[in-house]
C-alpha cells in the first residue's frame, strides 16, 4: 500500500521528470549581464529552482545570482547553483530502486538502499560547495571553460551518514590507498570519460566527508544530487559526487580523465604560474583558498555620504575557519576589522559586518578575509590555465552622495 505522501513524493517526481523532458523546461525570463567581455546570460527556469543565471543547457548549469548571497549565510536550495559535465542525466530514476553500491577492496562488498542508509545514524554539517571555474570569467588574460561570475557557489545544511561509517560496515583492506565514486549520469556519446573522482583512503574516513541525503531540512533538489551526494568539506565541488551510486575502494592511485587530465592546478605554492604561461608540474585541486565579498552594495551603487552605512558580507575559506574581516574604503592603506557574525562552522560562509562613514566622492571599498591559519587574499588576482583557485580581494566601486 502507497500512503498519501508516498503518492506525492513519487507524483512529484514523475512531474519533475516531466518537466526537465518537456521543450519549455529552459525558458527564457530575463537577462542578466556578468561583468566581463561575452557576460549575457539568459535568466532560465528549471523545476525545484528561482530563475537562476543559465550558462548551458545540455547539461543544465546554473549560475546564483549573486543577490541571494546577501539573504543569509545559507543557500536556499531553489537558488543553490547548478553545474554537470555530461548530459544523460537520470532524471527518471526511481528512489525505491536506487542502491549505493560499495566495492573493490573490501572485505564485504555491499549494496544499500536509500532506506537503508537512511537509517544509519545521522550528522549534519554546514558547508560551502564552490565550483572549481567559480568567477572564472574574471581571469585576465581570459582563459577556456564555462565563463562563470561568482555565483557557483552555495552553502548549505548537509545531512546524511559519514563516509567513513559505510567504508567500515563493507571493511577496508590493508593495502587501499584511494576511493573512487561514480555518479548515475553518464556521456551522451561513447568517447567522453564517465565522470569519475576519488580522494585518499585517509581522506575518504577523516568522518567528515559524507554521504549526504539532506540539504537545509529537504531532500537534495534533483539538480543537486538527489538522491544522494558526496560532501567533501573545505573542497571543490568537483569531489562533490551527484547521484552517487557507486563507491570503490582501490590499492592504487586512480588515473581517470577527471582526476588525471582536468581539475589540476599548478604545483606551485600559490597554484599560480605567470599569466599565460603552462605550469611545469601539476596536482589535483584540492581545498578552497578564502575568499570574502560585500553582498550588500554593488558595482556603480550610491549609498548616503556622512551618514553610518553598514557594508555586509561573507566570508569562506578551505575548513580553518574565518578569523577576521577587514574592509578598506581608501585603496588598501588601511583596514578596519568588521563584526563577524554567527559561527556555523569552519566549513560554512560566515557572515561580516562594518558600519563606514563616508564623505563625498567615488570610493573603492575592498573586503579581506583572514583565516585561522594566517592565509589572507592576495590584492592581485593569481593566475592559472583553467581560471581555478580565485581569490583576489574584491573590489566594489561606489559613489557617496
Ligand atoms: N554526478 C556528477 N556529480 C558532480 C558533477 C557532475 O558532472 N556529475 N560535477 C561536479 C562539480 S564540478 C561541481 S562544481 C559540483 C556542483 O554541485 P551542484 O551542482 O550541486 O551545485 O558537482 C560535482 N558533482
Ligand atoms: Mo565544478
Amino acid at each position: 500500500m502507497m500512503d498519501r505522501r508516498e503518492l506525492l513524493k513519487r507524483t512529484g517526481l514523475a512531474a519533475l521528470a516531466a518537466g526537465f523532458s518537456a521543450p519549455r523546461a529552459f525558458a527564457l525570463e530575463d537577462a542578466v549581464v556578468l561583468p566581463f567581455d561575452n557576460g549575457e546570460r539568459p535568466l532560465v527556469r528549471y523545476p525545484q529552482k528561482r530563475p537562476m543565471i543559465g550558462l548551458t543547457s545540455r547539461p543544465p548549469q546554473l549560475e546564483t545570482p549573486f543577490s541571494v548571497f546577501d539573504s543569509g549565510p545559507i543557500t536556499p536550495n531553489n537558488a543553490f547553483f547548478v553545474r554537470y559535465h555530461l548530459a544523460d542525466i537520470p532524471y527518471n530514476l526511481d528512489p525505491d530502486k536506487f542502491t549505493l553500491e560499495i566495492k573493490g577492496k573490501v572485505d564485504r562488498p555491499l549494496k544499500l538502499s536509500l532506506k537503508e542508509i537512511r537509517k544509519l545514524p545521522a550528522t549534519e554539517l554546514v558547508a560551502v560547495n564552490q565550483c572549481s571555474g567559480n568567477s572564472r570569467g574574471f581571469s585576465e588574460p581570459r582563459v577556456a571553460g564555462g565563463q562563470l561570475g561568482n555565483g557557483a557557489m552555495g552553502n548549505a545544511r548537509w545531512r546524511g551518514v559519514p563516509l567513513k561509517a559505510v567504508l567500515d560496515m563493507a571493511g577496508v583492506q590493508a593495502g587501499a590507498r584511494q576511493v573512487t565514486f561514480n555518479g548515475m549520469d553518464g556521456p551522451v556519446m561513447e568517447p567522453t570519460p564517465d565522470f569519475v573522482k576519488a580522494l585518499d583512503i585517509d581522506h575518504a574516513r577523516d568522518g567528515e566527508v559524507m554521504l549526504a541525503y539532506g540539504m537545509n531540512g529537504e531532500d537534495l533538489p534533483f539538480l543537486n544530487g538527489f538522491p544522494l551526494r558526496l560532501v567533501v568539506p573545505g573542497y571543490y565541488g568537483t569531489y562533490w559526487v551527484k547521484h552517487l551510486n557507486e563507491i570503490t575502494v582501490i590499492d592504487s592511485v586512480f588515473d581517470g580523465f577527471w582526476m588525471k587530465t582536468a581539475y589540476r592546478i599548478p604545483d606551485t605554492p600559490c597554484g599560480c604560474v605567470e599569466p599565460g604561461t603552462a605550469p611545469k608540474a601539476t596536482i589535483p585541486i584540492n581545498r578552497f583558498t578564502i575568499r570574502s565579498f560585500i553582498t550588500n552594495v554593488s558595482n556603480g551603487a550610491r549609498v548616503k555620504a556622512r551618514k553610518d552605512v553598514t557594508l555586509k558580507g561573507i566570508a569562506f575559506d578551505g575548513g580553518k575557519g574565518i578569523k577576521e574581516v577587514a574592509v578598506s574604503t581608501d585603496n588598501g592603506t588601511t583596514w578596519t576589522p568588521a563584526k563577524l557574525g554567527r559561527d556555523l562552522g569552519k566549513y560554512s560562509f560566515r557572515e561580516w559586518k562594518l558600519p563606514v562613514k563616508l564623505i563625498p566622492g567615488a570610493y573603492d571599498l575592498r573586503v579581506r578575509a583572514t583565516s585561522n591559519s594566517g592565509d589572507t587574499q592576495p590584492m592581485d588576482p593569481g593566475w592559472n590555465p583553467a581560471g581555478y583557485l580565485r581569490n583576489v580581494v574584491e573590489t566594489v566601486r561606489v559613489t557617496a552622495a
